[in-house]
């Protein structure tokens, strides 16, 4: 943990999904008390506001088919600025989207202060698509493959083509829907994905172990990745590609904890809350609930 200083960044940017709502996903998460939930365990939080995110009724021509890239890749750029901005002064960036092609501006950023930087990636999907790959043209399919160092120059190019994070030191939480092109990509990555299978044969407690020395191992810090799509819709309906059988609250409020114990988070991302498609404000309730675990908050 770095200190106990933390800079929340809003990212209000859906372009890199393909339904809208998922840019009010920062407003929902402030609304259900993220910030006083974390002061409310002592950290000096300061919320830096939204990134500025460019209006745009098509997607810019780009000759690719991936859609909106231009606009994605200049997000990441200021993104990855602004994570950068609060690492330089000691403090904690806590990154709230928005899709989950943030990712991309936030992991690229961290990289340039954690020299081997270990990835939790909690999610029902892989995100390993790229331009060759994809079926959707959706750029919240591709930030995994990005920050591996495979995918279009332009996101590649975002905070240097060098900052990119090792394909051993990844874990993939929760999956439950992969495309056959992203599977080939797995494979030969030899990334470590624990299925919802997975999880189901050897339980919280062996994944969560496994998870924590892959991502600790000769690494200086690990970044969480929270893709609320990864908990089950019936906990977290407001997302934008739900899948069932997820994991459950209990399951992922422990994965948290375990987190938390370990002490090696540097950086953490909040996506794909979509409000518009939520049950009040239930999915944004929810993932600041698993906020407080991975911060420290306990039962007793
Ligand atoms: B999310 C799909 N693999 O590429 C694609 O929510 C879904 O950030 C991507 O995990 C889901 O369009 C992206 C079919
Ligand atoms: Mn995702
Ligand atoms: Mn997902
Ligand atoms: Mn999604």
């Amino acid at each position: 943990m770095n200190g106990d200083k933390l800079t929340l960044i809003g990212v209000p940017l859906h372009y890199g999904a393909d339904r809208r709502g998922v840019e009010m996903g920062p407003s929902a998460l402030r609304g259900a008390q993220l910030q006083a939930r974390l002061q409310a365990l002592g950290f000096d939080v300061r919320d830096a506001g939204d990134i500025a995110v460019p209006k745009a009724e098509e997607p810019a021509a780009s000759g690719t088919n991936l859609k909106y890239l231009h606009e994605v890749a200049q997000v990441n750029r200021e993104l990855c600025r602004a994570v950068d901005g609060a690492l330089k002064e000691g403090r904690f960036p806590f990154v709230i989207g928005g899709d989950h092609s943030i990712a991309i501006g936030t992991i690229k950023g961290v990289r340039k202060h954690v020299r081997k930087l270990g990835v939790i990636w909690f999610d029902a999907h892989s995100d390993v698509n790229t331009e060759r790959t994809t079926g959707s043209g959706n750029i919240h399919g591709m930030p995994l493959a990005v920050c591996l160092g495979y995918g279009h120059p332009n996101l590649l190019a975002v905070g240097g083509e060098e900052n990119v994070v090792d394909p051993r030191n990844v874990v993939i939480l929760g999956a439950r829907s992969i495309d056959p092109g992203e599977r080939n990509f797995l494979k030969s990555q030899g990334i470590r994905v624990f299925t919802m299978h997975e999880i189901d044969r050897f339980g919280m407690l062996q994944v969560m172990e496994e998870t924590l020395r892959i991502v600790t191992d000769g690494t200086d810090g690990v970044h969480l990745s929270l893709d609320l799509d990864g908990m089950d819709p019936s906990e977290a309906p407001g997302v934008g590609t739900p899948v069932p059988g997820g994991l459950s609250y209990r399951e992922s409020h422990f994965a948290m904890e375990t987190i938390h114990e370990r002490g090696c988070l540097v950086s953490a991302e909040i996506v794909e809350v979509n409000p518009m498609l939520d049950v009040g404000n239930k999915t944004a309730s929810v993932a600041v609930g698993l906020v407080g675990s991975l911060f420290g908050e306990r039962i007793l």
